[in-house]
């Protein structure tokens, strides 16, 4: 089982620094090398493969279970995948699991950025535009976040370097035996 395949499934705010976090992650993972790592980043995704979907609950069900399921087929064929969306969701993260679990691990990572931090920071000024009602159903804002009661893991990345919530995960996959 030392080489089975997983997924690490980074969940959090837009701003949180998933896809930061993921970048770094890859880095470290592809270091190790052995088995092929794929990202599934949240915007990445949005414009190849989900790119007809809005941000209703409908919408973005869909679009994390498309992600769930090349999660999965990654996973199943012992690679690593990488994904990093909102997901705000913790029935529909649920149905991700249970969607990989059937192949490999899952393990969910919190990325536990506070909304105060993330719109402290607002790196794309999306934040503001939905403080103004200019985008609508904005996460945080004007749409729910049910935050992961029972992660693997939780990262907190405030007053904390990239490098070091990276690798947090890392130590995560090591106990785990992932790694
Ligand atoms: C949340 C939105 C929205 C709304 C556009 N709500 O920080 P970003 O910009 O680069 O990442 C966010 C991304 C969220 O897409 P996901 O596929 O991760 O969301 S979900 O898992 O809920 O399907 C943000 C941008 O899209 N964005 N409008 N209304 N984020």
């Amino acid at each position: 089982r030392a080489q089975q395949g997983f997924t690490v499934f980074l969940t959090g705010l837009s701003g949180s620094g998933k896809s930061t976090i993921a970048n770094a992650l890859m880095v470290k993972l592809m270091e190790l090398g052995g088995r092929p790592v794929t990202l599934l980043d949240g915007d990445v995704v949005r414009k190849h493969l989900s790119s007809e979907l809005g941000f209703s609950k409908e919408h973005r069900d869909i679009n994390i279970k498309r992600i769930g399921y090349v999660a999965s087929e990654i996973t199943k064929n012992g690679g690593i995948a990488l994904c990093a969306p909102i997901a705000p969701y913790t029935a529909t993260r649920r149905a991700v699991r249970e969607m990989i679990e059937a192949y490999g691990a899952f393990v969910e990572v919190h990325v536990a950025t506070s909304l105060e931090e993330c719109e402290r920071r607002d790196r794309k000024g999306l934040y503001k535009l939905a403080r103004e009602g200019k985008i609508k159903e904005f996460t945080g804002i004007s749409d729910p976040y049910e935050a992961p009661e029972t992660p693997e893991l939780r990262v907190d990345t405030e007053g904390q370097e990239v490098d070091n919530c990276a690798q947090q995960v890392i130590l995560k996959l090591e106990q785990l035996g992932l790694i």
